[in-house]
């Protein structure tokens, strides 16, 4: 039979690859092969495989299989980033623990990815929250706190009141939470910090190393979420207090421009600073702005807002006395929390100035319209006015002129702001890691000893037990709660509170070096020998934060003397997502495709097919506008002539002497399939095995036939090819070729030069059976080309003279007869 059943192939090279083990990585230390580490982002397990699944990690398997083609040592592990809230919210619904659910997720996806044929090397398989792994999150823990970089603070935290736990600013999209939707509110609560501000500027000069590796756009999103400011910091007096009140600048040259002082409207100094007769009005003001989202409060579109505290600021360099306002334009977590206002040179100020009736007072001339008039704040380049000592210098020489006179009379400094925050690690739910600390009466906040790690999560909570309270529901633990301080013996409580999830995924490509290690995370020799990732493969929803804190974790080992390099991912490729009808797929719109339904009708080989061919992987891919059933079609036809030259030809023959168009057809797709699958075109490799089996299609049927050595020479290229995308298909049509063990590994050719070369062929043109004229042409010139180029030949036209043109006969590329009557 020529086509194939998909279900049965599957099967059949499932159990091969279980038993043989081809993907496996080498740590014999004689294997001199070239190394290769790939690293597809590793699954959430919150149910099967779906979609999405399928085409990253689809994507991520032609990378690697195409490293393993070419011989290499290739280290292409899988893990599941197994701890997280879903698990707990399924444990309280149904009144069980959250490791069932996890552990029964984790086993169908396991499954579901051998039946997808991934080429995994399932020896290093790794969950967070298996104790093995997550003890080394508190190890972790325990050696940045010692390096200054774990710290406890008071903070005002974005608190999703259903879920009721802390969210990083990047968990909070649009002021809601980004997993239910609910409206963040703000409190006040004691936090473990990661210090990641400390690496702010080492997060962006290193990115040099990853210019033209990773999408411009992720490292564009980097840079502004690190958001680096050089600027000054300026001291102004307050009327009647003491300590000074400093605020960032950017703009410190226009200082002498300054003509009204805001505090945000919700920091702790705006309640300090009101004066008793503006209290009512200002707390009315509060409660409004209390409801805002940090987006709403920075967009430009929106009415200024504020109100007078009844105080006044002093400039330090003219001592202007100056109305200190609140409003919500100014964030209380930005800077100091306080701006000195220059409504000639910022748009937000000017906007504020015109609503309240303040003063705008130009300080730099940059030859645009008065902001007064225009009502546009000028930010250009311009000479300084009316600025004392400033007057004639340029912006440029301004503000280092500026920050001098600052700094002679100690009211100011240059300094650098970060949007970037110190990561919030504290959360107040159960499935994570448990923070390693024990709270003692008498000494404090003290470390578990290493020795004592991990600290387990207790196993007798389940169901409502873990409902959220506003406390962690290890609060309610009392045996696991209460212990001796490992200092003094005496009575002491562990912290309850468990690690943001994305500590667990900031160093799991660093595990799976060797992931079985028992008195470290990981060994040294294994992953400076692997390390670091060639080529990580992943969603762009993931482009900021595990990134970053990926990166923030690697210098931090690196300096730690842990790794030898400073960048985990050489290579970042970012898929597209898979959507249905042009929206992405979700429950309330029923536009959600079926994974495994789609692979039960077409079989694996169509689908990832389908996912690859689709366009590049960069794009979203509308499953509305692609046909699974085509690809299937099209396997068909490959596998069809691998098995036709299998049954007429033996491994082995001499490909020189067979058909050269063929061989010249298979050596171009060889050069074109290896240059994008280097270039990451999958889908353009894909268009060029579609066109060699075309191609050797028509040799077998029209051409010199199956036996032809060409023929069998094109059917393996297929096959070799093939086995990037379509696996299960190409090992079958390699077998029926004749040949034992896998083809997915070493199999790579170079294309034979000579035959790359566009070489010509003589036409000879006829005119009544005499040859009349030889024409230099391509070897698969169409009849139609062929044609007009031979009755546009002027020797041509000479014969035929007035003559009438029967017909023409074409036989492409050698012969053309023209016969005239
Ligand atoms: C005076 C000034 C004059 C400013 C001028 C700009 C232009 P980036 O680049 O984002 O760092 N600013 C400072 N702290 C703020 C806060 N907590 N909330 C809102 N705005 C704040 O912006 C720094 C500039 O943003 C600072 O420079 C300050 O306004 C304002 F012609 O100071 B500038
Ligand atoms: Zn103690």
């Amino acid at each position: 039979n020529d086509s194939y059943d998909a279900h049965t192939l599957q099967e059949k090279w499932q159990a091969r690859w279980a038993k043989e083990n081809p993907f496996a990585a080498s740590e014999d230390p004689a294997d001199d092969r070239p190394r290769s580490y790939v690293v597809d982002m590793f699954p959430y397990p919150s149910g099967d495989l779906h979609m999405g699944h399928a085409e990253a990690f689809a994507i991520g398997d032609v990378v690697a299989r195409y490293r393993f083609q070419l011989g290499e040592n290739v280290l292409h592990p899988i893990g599941w980033d197994s701890f997280g809230l879903p698990a707990e919210n399924a444990a309280i619904k149904h009144g069980t623990h959250p490791a069932e659910w996890t552990y029964a997720n984790i086993e169908t996806q396991a499954e579901s990815f051998h039946r997808y044929g991934i080429s995994f090397d399932w020896s290093r398989r790794l969950h967070t929250s298996d104790p093995e792994y997550y003890r080394w999150n508190q190890w972790f823990f325990l050696r940045f706190r010692e390096r200054g970089l774990a710290y406890r603070k008071d903070g005002l935290v974005n608190w999703c009141p259903k879920d009721q736990t802390v969210l990083a600013n990047e968990q909070v999209v649009q002021g809601r939470c980004e997993r239910c939707g609910t409206e963040v509110v703000r409190r006040t609560l004691n936090q473990w910090y990661y210090k990641i501000t400390e690496y702010a500027d080492r997060l962006l000069e290193d990115m040099a190393q990853l210019e033209g590796k990773w999408a411009d756009e992720v490292l564009t999103m980097q840079r502004n979420w690190i958001g680096r400011s050089q600027g000054a910091d300026v001291r102004f007096a307050i009327e009647g207090r003491d300590e000074p009140v400093t605020v960032f600048t950017t703009r410190p040259d226009t200082l002498y421009g300054a003509t009204f002082f805001v505090v945000a409207a919700d920091a702790p100094l705006a309640d300090e600073l009101c004066a008793p007769e503006q209290r009512e009005a200002f707390e009315e003001y509060r409660a409004q702005v209390a409801k805002l989202s940090d987006i709403e409060r920075q967009s430009t579109e929106r009415e200024k807002t504020g109100v007078f505290l009844g105080r006044y600021a002093i400039n330090p360099v003219n001592g202007d006395r100056i109305p200190i306002w609140a409003a919500d334009y100014v964030l209380a977590d930005y800077g100091h929390g306080a701006i000195m206002a220059v409504p000639a040179h910022d748009q937000r100020d000017l906007d504020f100035a015109r609503k309240f009736g303040l003063p705008v007072r130009v300080v730099v001339e940059t030859g645009e319209a008065d902001p007064n008039d225009s009502g546009v704040a000028t930010a250009g380049e311009g000479k300084l006015v009316n600025s004392g000592p400033l007057d004639g210098l340029s912006k440029s020489e301004a503000i280092p002129r500026i920050i001098e006179i600052l700094a002679e009379r100690g009211t100011g400094e240059g300094t650098i702001n970060y949007r970037l925050r110190d990561w919030l690690l504290s959360r107040q739910r159960f499935w994570g890691t448990p923070i390693p600390i024990i709270h003692c009466p008498s000494c404090g906040e003290v470390p578990v000893p290493d020795e004592q790690l991990p600290v387990l999560l207790p196993d007798d909570l389940r169901g409502a037990d873990l409902a959220p309270k506003g406390v962690s529901p290890l609060a309610a633990a009392d045996d696991w709660v209460n212990v001796d301080c490992p200092e003094c013996g005496g009575p002491a409580k562990r912290d309850t509170d468990t690690m943001d999830t994305f500590v667990d995924s900031s160093w799991y490509f660093l595990r799976y070096c060797s992931p079985h290690e028992e008195n470290a995370p990981f060994d040294r020799d294994a992953i400076n020998k692997w390390g670091p990732v060639d080529q990580y493969i992943g969603g762009k929803e993931h482009a900021i934060l595990h990134l970053l804190y990926s990166r923030f974790f690697t210098k931090v080992l690196y300096d730690m003397g842990m790794v030898e390099f400073t960048e985990p991912f050489t290579r970042v490729l970012n898929q597209g997502q898979v959507i249905n009808q042009g929206k992405a797929m979700s429950k309330s719109l029923g536009n959600g495709v079926d994974l495994g339904a789609e692979i039960d009708k077409y079989g694996v080989d169509a689908v990832r097919l389908t996912m690859l061919f689709a366009g590049p992987p960069e794009d979203d891919i509308d499953w509305a506008d692609v046909s699974p059933a085509a690809s299937l079609k099209f396997l068909n036809r490959a596998f069809r002539v691998m098995v036709q030259a299998g049954e007429a030809s033996q491994p082995g023959v001499d490909p020189a002497e067979g058909d050269l168009a063929l061989r010249r057809a298979t050596h171009q797709t060889l050069d074109k399939v290896t240059a994008a699958v280097e270039a990451q075109r999958f889908n353009v490799a894909i268009a060029r095995i579609m066109e060699l089996v075309t191609a050797a299609r028509r040799a077998i049927d029209s051409g010199p036939g199956a036996a032809d050595p060409a023929v069998r020479e094109a059917a393996e290229v297929i096959a070799i090819t093939l086995s990037l995308v379509a696996p299960y298909v190409a090992e079958e049509g390699w077998e029926r070729l004749g040949h034992r063990g896998s083809v997915a590994i070493g199999n790579w050719r170079t294309p034979d030069p000579a035959l790359l070369v566009q070489e010509s062929v003589t036409c000879v043109v006829q005119v009544a059976s005499k040859v009349r004229d030889k024409l230099e042409v391509a070897p698969d010139i169409s009849a139609e080309e062929l044609e007009r180029l031979a009755l546009a030949s002027e020797k041509v036209r000479n014969f035929i003279g007035d003559r009438q043109i029967r017909k023409v006969v074409v036989r492409a590329p050698k012969l053309v007869n023209i016969v005239v009557g």
